[in-house]
């Protein structure tokens, strides 16, 4: 079973790159962004306590989104591997990961690190923001506590993977089919 995280700040390509993964190798996909936009769509609690946080730019706690990936990954048995989208976005997440998958015998094969500056980054959120209806997309300042959350809580979750060989950086400015070529090279050096 091959897992995989894609990682980066938001806007780097995560969701843009996953929807192409998917249909080359087969992976089964994890998005918390769209698992707690159901939730949202669905007006839950879960999903209400959520959007509060989320139009602000700030994650949602450790337990809500461990809980709902423990729910996706039982509800997955005969996945040949999963794509975790945006998740783990701390280091309590990444060693609840751990746990869950260790569970079920298996674990992350590798953690992919889409590069992108942060002039990059604004200008994509804003132009997704005019078609996307996304309330955390529209407004620059909230983009900006987005990507202030992501280098005080996420950025260190990289370190986790580095420290056990599993962690790889990609260009994730150009094309997004040049980018998506410098993923699949990566993952295809790393046989399952
Ligand atoms: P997410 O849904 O994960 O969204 P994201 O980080 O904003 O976007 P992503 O990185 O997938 O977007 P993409 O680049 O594909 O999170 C939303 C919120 O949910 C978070 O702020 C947080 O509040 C909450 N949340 C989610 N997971 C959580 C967790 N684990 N813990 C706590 N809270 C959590 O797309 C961006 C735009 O760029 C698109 O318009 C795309 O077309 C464009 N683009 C992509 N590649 C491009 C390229 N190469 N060139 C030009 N444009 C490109």
């Amino acid at each position: 079973m091959f897992n995989l995280i894609l990682f980066g700040p938001p806007g780097s390509g995560k969701g843009t790159q996953s929807a192409s993964l998917i249909q080359h190798y087969g992976f089964k996909h994890l998005s918390t962004g769209d698992l707690l936009r159901s939730e949202i769509a669905a007006q839950t609690s879960l999903g209400m306590e959520a959007k509060q946080l989320m139009d602000k730019g700030l994650l949602v706690p450790d337990e809500v989104v461990v809980g709902m990936i423990s729910s996706a990954i039982d509800q997955n048995p005969q996945a040949k591997g999963f794509l975790f989208d945006g998740f783990p976005r701390t280091v309590a997440q990444a060693e609840a990961l751990d746990r869950l998958l260790e569970k079920k015998g298996t674990s992350i094969r590798l953690m992919l690190s889409l590069i992108v500056s942060e002039k990059e980054l604004v200008s994509r959120l804003l132009k997704r923001g005019l078609t996307s209806g996304r309330s955390d997309d529209t407004n620059e300042g909230v983009i900006r506590e987005r990507i202030a959350e992501y280098k005080r809580k996420t950025s260190i979750v990289a370190d986790y993977y580095q420290q056990q060989g599993k962690f790889a950086e990609i260009k994730g400015e150009g094309s997004v089919e040049s980018i998506f070529q410098s993923i699949t090279s990566e993952i295809d050096k790393h046989p399952a």
